[in-house]
């Protein structure tokens, strides 16, 4: 499944970096984007995960998002979520990347966590961006969710189009820069600006490991391809790591 060269580099690392996409959540149940059963088979991304979705029709993106946060509290973290957690625990520095906004690495114990794309667990008013309950709409519900304010309510979310928070996106890019060992992670690398991280690791030097059952777009530049579910890889990759040494 994987090679003793990846061992090897994980035991020699000083800074780990992985990158999480939907993949990652698959093995909780929650649906990828891109695979054949994937979310964006139903919708078009610029219909549900932009302003100009969400402004056209702001009952159907508020439903979308209160059903997705329905299912993501019914889910549960999976077995790849929590051997992150003990390989942040494991090498000196590491860096989890999530482009995921699902809440599960969270839920799952990880500490050093960005999360590129926010989360859509927290809601805010899309006019004041005053912090909000989590609107709980209905796709025939009458009135989309307001602020007092009478701003729509929307996710904490980065949709198509918005940029990412400078400060989150400058951390995830020097930490790949710095990388000795970057793992790619249930993410079809087709969304920019994270799909440059693995890239930007490569050219610095380090050692890139994919973990995925598919090819993606970054497949043809890492150093390793795991071809297996990430549920399955990654407690089998931590537990082949020698003991910490204490
Ligand atoms: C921006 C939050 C500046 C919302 C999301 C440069 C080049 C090209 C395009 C662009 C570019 N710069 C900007 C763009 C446009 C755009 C973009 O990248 N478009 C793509 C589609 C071409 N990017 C943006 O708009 C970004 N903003 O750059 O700002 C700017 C500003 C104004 C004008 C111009 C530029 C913002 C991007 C963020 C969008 N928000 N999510 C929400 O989720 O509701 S993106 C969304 O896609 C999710 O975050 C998701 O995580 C992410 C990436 O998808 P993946 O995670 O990779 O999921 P996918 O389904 O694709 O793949 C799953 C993989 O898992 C598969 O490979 C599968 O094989 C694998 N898998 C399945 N099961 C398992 C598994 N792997 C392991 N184990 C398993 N069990
Ligand atoms: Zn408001």
């Amino acid at each position: 499944m994987f090679s003793d060269t990846l061992i090897e580099k994980l035991n020699s690392a000083s800074n780990v970096v992985a990158l999480t996409g939907a993949g990652a959540s698959a093995e909780s149940g929650i649906p990828t984007f891109r695979d054949p059963d994937g979310i964006w088979k139903q919708f078009q991304p610029g219909e549900l995960a932009s302003m100009e979705g969400f402004r056209r029709d702001p009952i159907r993106v508020q439903a979308w998002y209160t059903a997705r946060r329905e299912t993501v509290l019914e889910a549960e973290p999976n077995a790849g979520h929590f051997a992150l957690v003990r390989l942040e625990q494991r090498v000196p520095n590491f860096t989890l990347i999530s482009q995921n906004v699902d809440g599960l690495h969270a839920r799952a114990g990880s500490v050093c966590l960005l999360e590129l794309h926010g989360s859509l667990l927290d809601s805010i008013c899309s006019e004041c961006g005053k912090d909000s309950e989590p609107f709980d709409v209905a796709v025939d519900a009458e009135q989309p969710a307001k602020c007092e304010c009478g701003g729509l309510l929307r996710p904490t979310v980065v949709w198509f189009g918005e940029m990412l928070n400078p400060s989150i996106l400058e951390r995830a890019w020097s930490a790949a820069a710095e990388a000795d060992v970057f793992l790619s992670i249930g993410t079809g690398a087709e969304v920019h600006p994270a799909a440059s991280l693995p890239l930007v690791a490569a050219d610095n030097g380090a050692y890139v490991a994919e973990i995925n059952p598919r090819r993606t777009a970054i497949t043809g530049i890492v150093n390793e391809e795991v071809s297996a579910p990430a549920g399955i890889a990654l407690p089998a990759i931590v537990n082949a790591l020698t003991a910490p040494v204490t």
